[in-house]
């Protein structure tokens, strides 16, 4: 019996659930690269190059592994553009008697594989995707009956599921979390580790090649490719990060610093977020670094949360809400993303190197999309919507389960809080503690008003007083809008009247494109 077996971009595991049970003697694997998951919206060179060059050698992965297996390429004259069409031509060269999928990653693509099995006239079995700790049915069961989701108390339950940083069922260390000892600002340093840069070969080679033919206009450079494309590499990136970056991950965490791209942080999410790493496994990694004194607690039990935390509740969140999900707009906000996010061309120093390094690499770290680029657009009011596609275009790592609720709930309050007790908006103060970014800038952070303030001064409380119906209420953010009101009358108009000026300089310069 021919069981036909599609493989998606973000399935590169060996062990997949698809693969689960499958004879290799007659099951016939298909990976394809369509026109329509490239052109949905306009994605960073670097992040298509990254996919189909993780794709191709995941296929000779799977061939080396014994499996058979059509894999069809963008440039393919017979190509279709699309899964289903793609899905069409294997059943006819196939005639399989039935289909196996693992689930996708994103409402649009589940919608198709949910389709196959009228439009084929097959068995299509679509199985949980059980590279996760939790499953959806799962995190569905867990926020049954909630008033209020946390991160928290799910990532408590995960600690518990895995076994992770347990002793005799009690946290390592007596603590559950350690984020208060994360908040370090970092020092430039010649000793501070670098990821990994792997050569491409050439499958990489005539991927960049495709690539720089078929997508000249999308964002971002496909100069100095560096990404792991195979497992074996990207273990080596984790095995690398583990020795030499982990112990100071919790430390700086939060930290940004002029022309550090990378910190202490494992530039591993591309790689979990394809296939090439398991989660687990990463975490397992993690925790033996700490069992033998290799790595402190505050990085260790930081790292895991990360990912058995808010990566699994960020996936759940996702799943739980629907594709209705990426319609929300809380706050109202309308205003088109500015054109710099495209170019870097701003004079705002922290803006400059958050997007300047992302259209380079494809990689920002969190706070720098938090706080940097994240923050700039909630004060400004950007569409949330303009700001979710942004994100997902220009990020290696960036697939719509894991990037929606990232930019959507968390960085923009667009879901009026399901994801954060409070918006994450800060004056330039919190860039000022957390990086050097504010002394190499044209502006001054201590000021708010005045040709050289510092713009996310006075757009800070700006946004305060333009949402006041929706937030002023918040528990949390009673203190900025006490500290609002005890201001004079004159100098709230000069702050109101200085955000409305660079409102209005944004609005008057060149918007996407
Ligand atoms: P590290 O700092 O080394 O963290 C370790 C791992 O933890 C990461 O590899 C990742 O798998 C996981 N992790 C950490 N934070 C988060 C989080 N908030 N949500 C989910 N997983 C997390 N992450 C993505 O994987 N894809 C995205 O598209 C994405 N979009 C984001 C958009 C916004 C607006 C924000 C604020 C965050 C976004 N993140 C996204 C989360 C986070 O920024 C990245 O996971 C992280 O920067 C990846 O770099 P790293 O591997 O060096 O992470
Ligand atoms: C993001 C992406 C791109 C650019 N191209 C492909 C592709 O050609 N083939 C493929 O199988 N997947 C691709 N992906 C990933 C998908 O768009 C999508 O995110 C996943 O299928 C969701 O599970
Ligand atoms: Fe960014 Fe303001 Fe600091 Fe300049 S002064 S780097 S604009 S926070």
């Amino acid at each position: 019996m021919t069981t036909l077996i599609p493989i998606l971009g973000d399935q590169l595991s060996l062990d997949l659930s698809a693969l689960d049970d499958a004879d290799r003697a007659d099951a016939r694997l298909l990976m394809m690269e369509v026109a329509d998951e490239t052109t949905y919206v306009r994605h960073h060179k670097k992040k298509i190059a990254y996919i189909f060059s993780a794709m191709r050698h995941h296929a000779e992965a799977l061939r080396a592994d014994g499996w058979t297996l059509d894999y069809v390429t963008l440039d393919d004259p017979d190509n279709s553009g699309s899964f289903t069409g793609e899905i069409a031509r294997a059943v006819a060269r196939h005639a399989p008697e039935r289909i196996v999928v693992t689930e996708a990653g994103e409402w649009r693509v589940a919608a198709m594989l949910e389709a196959w099995e009228t439009i084929f006239g097959l068995p299509v079995e679509i199985r949980a995707d059980d590279r996760f700790i939790a499953s959806l049915a799962e995190f569905a069961t867990w926020i049954e009956g909630r008033k209020q989701l946390r991160m928290e108390y799910f990532y408590r339950d995960m600690r518990r599921k895995t076994g992770l940083l347990l002793d005799d069922g009690k946290p390592a260390g007596g603590e559950w979390n350690y984020d208060s000892e994360n908040r370090k600002p970092a020092q430039a340093s010649l000793l501070m580790p670098r990821p990994l840069a792997f050569v491409p070969d050439g499958i990489t080679t005539d991927v960049l090649s495709l690539i720089a033919e078929r997508f000249p206009d999308n964002p971002g450079t496909l100069d100095r490719f560096d990404y792991a494309v195979t497992r074996t590499d990207a273990l080596e990136q984790q095995g690398y990060f583990l020795k030499h970056a982990l112990p100071c991950f919790g430390d700086y965490q939060d930290a940004m610093l002029t022309g550090e791209r990378f910190l202490w942080h494992s530039i591993l999410s591309p790689y979990i977020n394809s296939g090439l790493l398991d989660p687990l496994d990463l975490c397992r990694a993690a925790e033996a670094e700490y069992r033998a004194g290799r790595a402190p607690l505050n990085s260790v039990e930081g790292f895991i949360r990360q990912i058995i935390g808010w990566r699994e509740y960020m996936r759940g969140i996702y799943w739980s809400q629907g594709p209705d999900y990426v319609e929300r707009n809380f706050l109202e906000a309308h205003r088109p993303l500015p054109g710099f996010y495209w170019t870097g061309d701003t004079d705002m120093h922290c803006l400059k190197e958050a997007i300047g390094q992302t259209l380079e690499t494809a990689h920002a770290h969190h706070i720098q999309r938090l706080m940097v680029t994240g923050n700039f657009a909630l004060l400004i009011g950007a569409d949330p919507r303009q700001v979710h596609q942004w994100y997902l275009e220009v990020y290696l790592d960036a697939y719509e389960w894991v990037e929606l609720p990232n930019t959507l709930g968390m960085s923009q309050f667009a879901d009026g809080g399901l994801l954060g007790s409070k918006p994450y908006a800060s004056s330039g103060a919190y860039i000022n503690r957390m990086s050097d970014y504010c002394r190499h800038c044209r502006y001054d952070v201590k000021q708010r008003t005045g040709p050289d303030a510092c713009p996310f001064n006075a757009l800070y409380w700006d946004f305060l007083v333009r949402n006041e119906d929706k937030l002023a209420r918040n528990p949390r953010l009673a203190m900025p809008y006490r500290t609002w009101a005890k201001m004079d009358a004159t100098t709230q108009a000069d702050i109101r009247a200085q955000a409305a000026q660079t409102l209005a300089s944004l609005d008057a310069a060149p918007g996407y494109g």
